[in-house]
């Protein structure tokens, strides 16, 4: 059977490829410019963008947390992430760690969980360049 080349093209295979293409690009471009949670002090800007997104209770997990300035992704910092609950004065019960820096400014936080419901505040201490600077951010859970 000798079909010709012409007769594969389907036009509406095309139009839904593509419209598959634009709803997966605004997806994705919604994922990239939205961050989980953010914090800012002193001129330096946290965004936390977690790969368990919504946050759930006692799931283990990591989190990419993007640091920046006004001049862009803030590289070679070095980061230290703590958190508790300041209504209950505990803390979490695990210690995350930067193990990674991903891209420039784009750190990789290992071993974030959180095991109750309520109000999380967390720490992170950012030091460049010999000076630390620490920024706060609250959220509810
Ligand atoms: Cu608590």
């Amino acid at each position: 059977m000798n079909q010709p080349i012409s007769s594969h093209f389907n036009p509406f295979r095309v139009l839904l490829a593509y419209a598959c293409c634009i709803a997966f690009s605004l997806v994705a471009s919604a994922q990239a410019a939205e961050a989980d949670l953010s914090g800012s002090a002193r001129g330096l800007t946290l965004d936390v963008y977690s790969r368990l997104s919504p946050l759930e209770i006692n799931r283990i997990h990591s989190w990419e947390v993007v640091v920046s300035d006004a001049e862009g992704p803030v590289t070679d910092a070095e980061i230290i992430i703590t958190g508790g609950m300041p209504e209950h004065n505990h803390g979490m019960p695990t210690q995350p760690q930067i193990t990674a820096e991903l891209a420039p400014g784009r750190y990789l936080l290992e071993g974030v969980r959180f095991h109750m419901p309520g109000l999380w505040r967390m720490e992170a201490r950012i030091t460049r360049d010999g000076r630390p600077i620490t920024l706060t951010i609250d959220f509810e859970l």
